[in-house]
């Protein structure tokens, strides 16, 4: 866990945002050539969040430990936007709850990583997701119970920003704002498109951050792809005493791959090997032959 009491010197804090930069974009990386292995997949919405996930999990944020993945003292993360499963899967591999050679098994018959994650199956995975708009309410369930039991671990909940048009969301955070539950922390991924189009076509959502204001959380907009920013934020949670938290991270769908940035056709889009190819080019990542 990071000290948020203790500034740190500015080198210090670049060489880690240069090393999160290094460990999303091999997140990136990894996303896709599973998603080109299964020939299925969500590549816009893992491109978006990996900065997010690398942060949380390999920035030291979640007080989770893979060497014994149900210690009932550990920090809960919830990925409601489960059909981003390549970059949480790579993600947890990367930090060591199972082995990264797994990864090539995505969706094959049998294998342990299904399109949506499932925690019956594999270490790490806190709840069932996939279905848009439970996460919340799970989350919201999680953060009473260490309040009702007097524990001091965390629940953090990562949403689509498309999936926050299912009604189950604001059920979940009248709920959160009612218990005071400063113990929750909502991101949202800002990608502003969801499955064929952008959100404000099909569902208007801004003003976004007012919304969560309203419905009693305390609420900053942040760079979703700016790790040093990203890790300033998870570092002062909660945001306001006695109220949830929740951080909008402004993020480009595909980001990081130019063919794929802002694109509403790469939700679901599934990358070639020429694909790949260039991905690796842009996202700097050396391919072993
Ligand atoms: C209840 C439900 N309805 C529909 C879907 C199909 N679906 C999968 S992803 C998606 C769009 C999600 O958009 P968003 O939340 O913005 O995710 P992101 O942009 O991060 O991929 C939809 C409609 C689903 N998974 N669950
Ligand atoms: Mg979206």
């Amino acid at each position: 866990m990071f000290d948020s009491n203790a500034p740190k010197p500015a080198n210090q804090v670049s060489d880690q945002a240069h090393r999160l930069r290094q460990l999303a974009n091999e997140i990136r990386y990894s996303a896709m050539t599973m998603t080109n292995h299964s020939n299925l997949g969500h590549t816009g919405g893992d491109l978006s969040s990996s900065d997010i996930l690398a942060t949380l999990y390999l920035g030291g944020i979640l007080n989770v430990n893979p060497g014994e993945p149900a210690w009932p003292q550990r920090d809960r993360f919830i990925m409601s936007k489960g059909h981003c499963s390549g970059a949480f899967y790579s993600t947890l591999a990367f930090k060591g709850f199972f082995p990264r050679a797994q990864l090539a098994t995505f969706m094959d018959p049998l294998s342990l990583l299904n399109g949506h994650p499932d925690r019956n199956k594999l270490p790490g995975i806190e709840a069932n997701t996939g279905p848009l708009g439970h996460g919340l309410p799970i989350a919201v369930g999680c953060a009473l119970a260490a309040r009702m039991r007097g524990e001091s671990w965390r629940t953090f909940v990562l949403t689509g920003d498309g999936e926050l048009q299912e009604g189950s969301n604001w059920e979940a955070a009248m709920t959160a704002q009612h218990y005071g539950l400063d113990n929750l922390t909502v991101i949202v991924d800002r990608n502003r498109i969801q499955q064929g189009d952008f959100t404000e076509n099909i569902i208007r959502m801004d003003p976004l951050a007012p919304k969560w204001a309203a419905f009693g959380f305390a609420v900053a907009e942040v760079d979703g792809h700016d790790h040093a920013a990203l890790v300033e934020h998870f570092s002062k949670l909660p945001l306001e005493k006695g109220k949830p938290t929740c951080i909008i991270a402004n993020t480009t769908k595909g980001k990081g791959v130019s063919f794929a940035e802002n694109k509403p056709a790469w939700h679901h889009g599934v990358p070639t090997k020429e694909h790949l190819a260039q991905a690796a080019i842009e996202l700097g990542i050396e391919v072993k032959q």
